[in-house]
């Protein structure tokens, strides 16, 4: 019988198939059809699969994608949450700028989440300086903590995951798996870590951890320090950030890079403060970055 799901886990050659609209995790191996094809079945996928017996199946179709990342190897994601954590390890926009970079560019919807703002003074500038202009660049932002929840901010945070894929990502000890258990705890959310469905915890070390939140799928990224930047030229971050994508066709060159170039319609912004100071110079580091390695 020909089912349709999707892939949870990718353990070897098994990929486990939750079978769409119920809670059914079935083995599947996938046709060695994919490999000549060089089509890897990849979590996230959206997949038609035939059982065999029991649950074991074979995966006989993988649909299109609508996005992939390679690292974590993850398809179809609509939206990732960068964890960015205020202290310990100290705030650093230019990090938080380059995960948003890579993600806009990749056209998945970026949520930026700032834990541990327990740790942060009252009278701390940060807040000033950096925070308040996320939100107005047209991101949306949190700002969480794991060691004092305030309810309404997690709540709203927690409506942002609902049927949704979402690849939690952000600096090593910012506090991705922190903020996954803290969701887990809450008991309005129905929860499920799919790993353990799959009865093969011992294999969960080596891949990104899956839990079911909000109806939705949550990836924990564990371990995972910064994406790579190896396939970005200096064009396409050039026109990465959505506020570049919008105004880029403003500037007077093609191909504008917003450095030297006169009549930059992205340095104007940065002049009216539309785009602040401190993102615009993240922006030309992480431009340096590229050039020098080429
Ligand atoms: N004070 C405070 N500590 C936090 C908060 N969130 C997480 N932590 C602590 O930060 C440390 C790192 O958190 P993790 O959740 O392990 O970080 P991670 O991002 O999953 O780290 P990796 O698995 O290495 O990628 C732990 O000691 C947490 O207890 C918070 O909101 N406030
Ligand atoms: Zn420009």
């Amino acid at each position: 019988m020909e089912k349709t799901g999707l892939i949870v886990s990718v353990i070897s050659e098994f990929c486990y198939v939750k079978e769409a609209n119920n809670n059914v995790i079935y083995e599947c191996k996938s046709k060695g059809l994919f490999r000549h094809h060089n089509q890897r079945p990849l979590v996230g996928d959206h997949v038609d699969f035939i059982v065999q017996n029991n649950e074991q199946g074979t995966i006989t179709k993988i649909h299109p994608r609508k996005n992939e990342l390679y690292r974590p190897k993850i398809a179809n994601i609509d939206q990732t949450v960068i964890i960015t954590s205020l202290q310990s390890p100290n705030f650093s926009s230019y990090l938080l700028n380059k995960f948003l970079a890579i993600i806009e560019y990749k056209g998945i919807t970026p949520i930026i989440v700032f834990t541990k703002n327990d740790l942060l003074a009252q009278d701390d500038d940060l807040h000033h300086k950096y925070l308040k202009w996320y939100p107005q660049m047209g991101y949306q932002t949190f700002i969480l903590s794991n060691n004092v929840p305030s309810p309404s901010e997690w709540d709203a945070f927690k409506a942002t995951l609902i049927n949704k894929i979402s690849v939690f990502t952000g600096q090593t000890g910012s506090g991705k798996s922190t903020t996954i258990n803290t969701l887990l705890e809450q008991n309005l959310i129905k929860t499920q870590e799919i790993s353990k469905a799959l009865g093969r915890g011992k294999h969960t070390t080596t891949n990104n951890k899956m839990y079911e939140i909000s109806n939705g799928i949550v990836i924990d990224t564990p371990g995972f320090s910064s994406f790579d930047l190896r396939e970005f030229t200096p064009e396409q971050l050039a026109i990465s950030y959505h506020l570049f994508t919008e105004n880029s066709r403003f500037c007077k060159f093609r191909h504008c890079l917003h450095l030297n170039e006169p009549h930059c319609k992205i340095k104007e912004l940065v002049t009216t403060e539309i785009i602040p100071t401190f993102f615009y110079n993240d922006y030309c580091k992480i431009m340096s970055e590229l050039t020098e390695r080429k």
